[in-house]
């Protein structure tokens, strides 16, 4: 039962079917009728201009920050985000810029904090360029930024003339979990990444979305990174795929976190609180005689793979691939658990 990360899941049948039959052509040419395909419906879908194709959700994060930036610029960044902490300092590497990380609750950031960051118009310090938001939010334990919020943050950002760009790698989960379209969300960001590898079940990509200009720009950035394909259209259709069939269905994954947290919650030998189970992330802390090293390998002998969270806390992730009643089983063998 591995319940690690909802990226671990692979192609089904019908979704290699799609990937075997999909019309190809060369990317690097804008030729893959697939890859525009894709790119034309996550625009559609986030009421966006363009759409740039990509491997990753770290590749189309970097492309966006390299895109709305120069060297020496500082972007805000809440403190547990994934672009500050699982993406290898990549802003200073490819965009020579510096991070400026705010302390959220459960990963969300308010107006206030965020304003406080903005570094003032003086010569000796750094030009705010950018403010990242993700939603749902990783480490916060798959949580959802209220509306409210995103739209006081942006009411900031353009009182400074910053760009917005929205981490939005499970945005579907947050939209599936509200009944908020992607599309309302995304209007409020300069971009928008979202990716098809987590939740949806593809086994590749993501997509940065914005205006046409901003899209045109990040095309020759993406091929800088190296990350500009051929016929990468056998990709693109399990992307599509995924979108057709894996969307709607998040509800289940967030039902299935939901059970797994209220068995361990109900059993009060783990801590965690099950109103901030809101989608398909469930972060758990463990007694303090527990360490967390050695719970994550005892339970993976038990048949149970999960991950590190942060500050001594263990991460479940829940995905296509792992049904209801392995859920259950996976809750039911923790419970019983005891360390040695
Ligand atoms: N997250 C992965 C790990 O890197 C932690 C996971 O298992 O959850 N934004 C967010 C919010 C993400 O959670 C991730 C992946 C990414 C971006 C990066 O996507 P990839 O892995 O495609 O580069």
């Amino acid at each position: 039962m591995d319940l690690r990360s909802d990226t671990v899941t692979k192609p089904g049948d019908a979704m290699r079917k799609a990937m075997s039959e999909a019309e190809v052509g060369d990317d690097v040419f804008g030729e893959d009728p697939t890859i525009n395909r894709l790119q034309e419906k996550v625009a559609d879908l986030l009421g966006k201009e363009a759409a740039i194709y990509v491997p990753s959700g770290t590749m189309s994060n970097q492309l966006a920050l390299k895109t709305h930036t120069s060297p020496g610029d500082e972007v805000i960044v809440e403190k547990d985000s994934h672009i500050f902490n699982y993406e290898s300092a990549a802003p200073s590497l490819l965009s020579g810029i510096q991070l400026n990380p705010v302390p959220g609750t459960r990963g969300l950031m308010n107006a206030e904090g965020v304003e406080d960051a903005i570094r003032p118009d003086v010569y000796y310090m750094m030009p705010t360029r950018l403010v990242c938001v993700e939603n749902t939010h990783n480490r916060g334990g798959g949580s959802i930024y209220p509306m409210r919020l995103i739209e006081d943050i942006k009411q900031v950002a353009v009182r400074h003339n910053l760009k917005y760009h929205l981490d939005g790698a499970r945005l579907w989960n947050a939209s599936i979990a509200t009944g908020i379209k992607v599309s309302e969300y995304a209007t409020h960001f300069d971009s928008v990444s979202v990716c098809l590898s987590k939740g949806l079940g593809a086994p590749v990509g993501s997509v940065l979305t914005g205006t046409r200009e901003y899209i045109n720009r990040a095309r020759r950035f993406r091929k800088i990174f190296g990350g500009g394909m051929r016929q990468a259209g056998v990709l693109a259709a399990a992307g599509l795929y995924a979108l057709e069939h894996n969307f709607q269905r998040l509800a289940e994954d967030h039902e299935k976190a939901r059970v797994f947290a209220q068995i361990l919650c109900d059993s009060k030998q783990y801590e965690l609180n099950i109103d901030h189970v809101e989608t398909n992330i469930v972060i758990f802390g463990l007694k303090p005689q527990m360490k967390t090293d050695k719970f994550l390998a005892d339970a993976k002998s038990l048949g149970v793979l999960l991950s590190a969270g942060t500050a001594g806390k263990v991460r479940a992730v829940t995905h296509l691939d792992v049904s209801m009643e392995n859920v259950k089983k996976a809750a039911e063998i923790l419970v019983n658990y005891r360390a040695e």
